[in-house]
């Protein structure tokens, strides 16, 4: 594995490696920046190891800052600039960060009660000395926040030898080199849109043109020019899948593109034969987790297969399980059982939640996920589903129903809250949210008062008032009921 975490930071150049908007930056623009910033933290008392909450704002700013505070050898707390009041104040307490780099001084006065850093343009233009960059280590690089079935968000801590040892196996698996552009319209404070598109293009050596907001027509244009790689959640492919239909631009663009990888939860059949009618062109899958990175690719020269998310990367091991995780040898596309993963690039627990992390991660290196899967006779897996009904994919976002139920019970007028996902064509899975009144409220301002307390893609798409929630004779809630109400 090579040294460094970022190679082409170690001989820097006039090679463009970020785009956004109309401003680029090249690769020694973004070895000043690792610089400057390493000397600014240090000044203030922050040498690097230190943990930074980053505000990940729709700027080129923010993407030079996650590069160079991790090339530095912070570590990273990528964070929604969205984040509602409860996410925010339980995040801060518990990752406990030193400073927020890139946060509104003003927008966070009294919401927290650390030292803020702004990010301007001035920081890639430092001129001094460059220290060396940093190496992969074992020490953590990122601390990413992912939601559980109940209670408030935990922090993954990955190590940078995690997501090197990740990235290179996709590099090979997808044929990704330095030559390649990486479009995507991801946010910055997760897996998809920060290790694989922002880390892997600056690891890989390519560039990265990223778009702070999704427009199907803008990512397109951006796809036909050069040799690009497109990274996007299904949602997006079904957006795009319904733009093509009329516009041609789309269809050029996705048409041209190197290669085109949807993750972050499953890629209906109808988009992936939507969009292949259209441009011609399959969308391949890759499947991973906030806790493990990427698991499973299918490979740029594998031949299609329906619903497929690939085999294990290289240097993996990867197990279906039963209920009693016991081993499940069948390859037979049809035996059902839990994915199980080992290998370099599993996280190295939850922070400050030891307990958490052993539930999910057992003394001998092996993850549980949670996913269900079955193993074809090439050894790919098609994922069929998830153990815990209480976790939703709404857009490729994970979602706890345990925490917006909590933020719902929060207003005075809820007595009682039920959270589950529907199925959702654009979406995957929308969240829906059934409510029993104390006063009369309407749903609108129950959707806001949520988006006003979590970040607002956790907000239900739909609320319904009943009467009461159904129990079972335990008293507990039977949602499955409530999926028919
Ligand atoms: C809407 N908004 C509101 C409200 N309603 N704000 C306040 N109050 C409200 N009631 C705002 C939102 O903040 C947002 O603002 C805008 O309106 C649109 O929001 P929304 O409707 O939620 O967005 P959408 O159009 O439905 O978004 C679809 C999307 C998005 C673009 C596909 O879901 C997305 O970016 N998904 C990517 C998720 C992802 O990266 N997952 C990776 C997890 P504004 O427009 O200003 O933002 S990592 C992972 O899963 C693993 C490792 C893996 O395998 O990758
Ligand atoms: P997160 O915690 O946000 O990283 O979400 C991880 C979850 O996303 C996994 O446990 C899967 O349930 C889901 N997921 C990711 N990629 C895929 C995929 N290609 N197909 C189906 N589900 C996926």
């Amino acid at each position: 594995m090579r040294s460094a975490l970022f190679p082409r930071l170690e001989a820097p150049g006039d090679d463009v490696a970020l785009r956004v908007g109309s401003e680029q930056v090249t690769s020694l623009e973004l070895a000043q920046a690792t610089a400057a910033l390493q000397q600014r933290l240090t000044a203030a008392g922050h040498p690097p190891g230190a943990r930074l909450a980053v505000w990940t704002q729709g700027s080129l700013e923010t993407a030079v800052a996650l590069v160079a505070a991790a090339a530095a050898g912070y570590q990273l707390v990528p964070l929604d600039p969205k984040l509602g009041p409860l996410e925010l104040s339980h995040i801060v307490n518990d990752a406990a960060p030193v400073v927020a780099l890139g946060a509104d001084p003003q927008a966070v006065a009294g919401r927290i009660a650390i030292d803020t850093l702004p990010l301007t343009p001035e920081l890639r233009r430092h001129p001094g000395p460059r220290p060396p960059t940093r190496q992969v280590d074992d020490a953590p690089l990122l601390v990413l926040y992912t939601s559980g079935t109940t209670g408030l968000p935990k922090g993954a801590v990955l190590t940078a030898r995690n997501v090197a040892f990740n990235l290179d196996a996709l590099a090979r698996a997808w044929r990704w080199t330095a030559a390649d552009t990486v479009v995507h319209a991801l946010p910055l404070f997760h897996v998809h849109g920060l290790v694989l598109g922002l880390f892997g293009s600056i690891r890989v050596g390519g560039a990265l043109h990223w778009f702070p907001r999704f427009v199907p027509r803008e990512v397109a244009q951006a796809l036909s020019v050069g040799t690009t790689v497109f990274f996007a959640v299904p949602t997006m492919y079904h957006r795009l899948s319904e733009a093509a239909q009329t516009d041609p631009q789309v269809v050029q663009g996705l048409a041209h593109a190197r290669l085109l990888v949807s993750g972050s939860a499953a890629l209906p059949q109808r988009d992936q034969q939507r969009l292949e009618a259209l441009t011609g062109r399959r969308v391949i899958e890759r499947y991973g987790l906030t806790e493990t990175l990427i698991n499973c690719a299918v490979r740029a020269d594998d031949p299609p297969s329906a619903g497929s998310v690939g085999a294990p990367i290289d240097g993996i091991e990867l197990r279906l399980v039963d209920d009693q995780r016991r081993t499940l040898e069948a390859r037979d596309d049809a035996t059902l059982g839990e994915i199980a993963v080992r290998g370099p690039h599993v996280f190295a627990g939850y922070l400050n939640r030891p307990e958490a992390t052993a539930a999910v991660k057992d003394a001998d290196g092996w993850f549980f996920t949670g996913d269900l899967a079955c193993r074809k006779p090439d050894g790919q897996l098609r994922i069929v589903g998830r153990r815990a009904t209480d976790l939703i994919k709404c857009g490729g976002y994970k979602v706890g129903a345990g925490e917006v139920e909590a933020a719902l019970l929060e207003h005075p007028s809820v007595r009682e809250a039920a959270v589950l996902g529907a199925p959702d064509a654009d979406l995957g899975e929308r969240i829906v949210a059934f409510v029993v009144l104390d006063t009369p409220t309407e749903p609108q301002v129950l959707q806001d008062f949520v988006a006003s307390q979590l970040s607002p893609h956790k907000r239900p798409r739909e609320v319904h008032v009943i009467a009461e929630l159904p129990r079972n004779a335990m008293g507990k809630v039977v949602k499955a009921k409530l999926r028919h109400a």
